[in-house]
């Protein structure tokens, strides 16, 4: 199995699951069973072959499923560990109860061993990032995605919103957004070796407020939560070629039509938090029950601020000494708007360096775990993001068969080797770790397929991870037989033994 549940024990017996057979017991509980299980045609019902039920003295997300002759018990401390249960008990039956559109079932009858598993996770933040920015991802390519983290326990979906070269949501309060920020003429792409090329295609697509209502509900029926990014101040140039008047120079920008960090930046004045207050209650407004908000904070090039008189009037009347602190004050003041509408900011690390965030704002250690290690030492909740192992835009080897990606190398076994809380912090800065998340860059990803190869099997190896703390001894025994039901998914996984054809 796949992530390694804490206690496995084979059992004698076993039971028949066919179309048709019944999961009883609360509610929602039952009802996360049958979403798990989709194919398999599972109906509700009094006294069922699936019987859930709630244990309030167990975690939310823990579980205990045993099986046998009797059929299958799940007692679970609430709706997620219910659905986490389904997903073990998917993982006894055969990979050709993976088989899409089928799923299990489709007609036929399963045999489910006989097991008693109990467990629980150790990091409630199990995340894949996805840069939708620089290139889009259609709605049905994201809800896929969505059931592939959720049948390997993967809870946190990040969605890279906005960047400079694209801003993919739209806002009724600000149309040009969607209408003009979220094209761009030409594809800046890369070949091994070489420096950027232009194919000259041009690049667009946003996600309708409607999308992302229904990826959010989508991901929560599946126990996933959606985190909306919108990087600000920096990478700001397509949002200042549909808005300039919000930019630190008022300059109009073109949606940026090359990689890179871009002198873009937008102005830390009343009115560009204004502006942001309102696209938080756009957003939040479709997602609905959003915990956490990421408001970027990275590669800011603060040159723009540092030339403006205006702005650097605006900084000594706040009595703030440099304009990093005023950065941090900026994000400060976007985390308090996100506090009244109910969500925690999150960051990239380059935020917490430049001054005094809110305390309860979550840092992404991406430049590594020391910078990690220095937030949660100064109370800050972390979610580990270190580029190495967790940047799967890097190529898992450096052989020039391999599609270009922007770095390597990140192995399968690197990403199994990561500990997210590592042994030589102190109990207390480990306390701090929420988990740990890959982040898909999608520069160099320009297609569904690319993204497959890029993220399975590493997210395997994530999963197992963030679920134990630490990849199991027998991990890559386990994954080479969990291969066959990424088949059956129909995955494009890179191949263990080396880039496919
Ligand atoms: C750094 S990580 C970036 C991204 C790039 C990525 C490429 C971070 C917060 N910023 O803008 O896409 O490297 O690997």
């Amino acid at each position: 199995m796949i992530p390694r549940p804490r206690l496995i024990r084979h059992l004698s017996g076993s039971y028949e699951l066919t179309p048709g057979s019944v999961v009883s017991g609360p509610t929602e509980a039952a009802d996360a069973v049958r979403v798990a299980l989709p194919g398999l045609d599972l109906r509700p019902g009094d006294s069922g072959d699936i019987d859930v039920r709630l244990d309030p003295d167990l975690g939310p997300e823990a579980y205990r499923l045993v099986t046998g002759s009797r059929g299958v018990e799940i007692t679970a401390g609430g709706r997620a560990g219910a659905f986490h249960a389904a997903q073990t008990l998917h993982q006894l039956l055969p990979d050709a109860s993976y088989r899409t559109p089928a799923g299990p079932g489709h007609g036929r009858a399963w045999s489910v061993p006989g097991v008693r598993v109990e467990d629980e996770p150790v990091f409630g933040w199990r995340g894949l990032h996805l840069d939708v920015a620089r290139h889009f991802f259609p709605k049905r390519e994201v809800l896929r995605l969505v059931d592939l983290m959720a049948a390997h326990k993967l809870n946190r979906l990040h969605l890279h919103l906005v960047d400079d070269q694209g801003w993919r949501v739209e806002s009724r309060a600000y149309p040009l957004l969607h209408e003009v920020a979220s094209h761009r003429p030409r594809t800046a792409v890369h070949q091994r070796g070489e420096p950027e090329l232009y194919d000259e295609t041009p690049h667009g697509g946003h996600y309708t407020l409607d999308d992302l209502a229904e990826i959010a509900a989508y991901a929560r029926a599946r126990e996933v939560v959606v985190v909306p990014e919108i990087d600000v101040p920096g990478h700001a140039s397509a949002v200042l070629a549909a808005y300039p008047e919000l930019g630190a120079t008022g300059e109009r920008y073109d949606v940026l039509d090359r990689w890179g960090v871009s002198p873009a930046i937008l102005s830390p004045l009343p009115p560009t938090v204004e502006f942001l207050a309102t696209i938080f209650d756009e957003l939040i407004g479709a997602l609905g029950p959003t915990p956490f908000v990421h408001i970027g904070g990275d590669e800011v090039v603060l040159d723009h601020w540092t030339a403006s008189a205006e702005i650097d009037a605006y900084r000594v009347s706040l009595g703030l000494e440099s304009m990093p602190a005023l950065q941090a004050w900026f994000l400060r003041r976007l985390a308090d708007a996100l506090a009244e509408r109910g969500a925690r900011a999150v960051v990239w690390d380059e935020a917490f360096v430049s001054g005094e965030l809110r305390r309860d704002t979550v840092v992404m250690p991406w430049r590594g775990m020391g910078v990690g290690r220095r937030a949660a030492a100064a109370g800050h909740d972390v979610v580990a993001t270190p580029v190495f192992p967790l940047y799967f835009d890097y190529a898992e080897s450096s052989s020039p068969e391999e599609p270009a990606a922007i770095g390597d190398t990140i192995t399968v076994a690197d990403v199994a080797a990561f500990v997210p809380a590592p042994a030589d912090w102190t109990d207390e800065e480990r306390s701090r770790v929420l988990g740990a998340q890959a982040q898909l860059w999608t520069e160099r990803i320009a297609d569904a397929r690319t993204l497959d190869y890029r993220i399975w099997p590493r997210a395997c190896a994530l999963a197992e991870v963030t679920w134990g703390g630490q990849a199991g001894p027998d991990f890559a025994e386990r994954l080479r037989a969990h291969l066959g039901r990424l088949d059956a998914l129909g995955v494009e996984y890179r191949p263990p033994a080396g880039p496919r054809p």
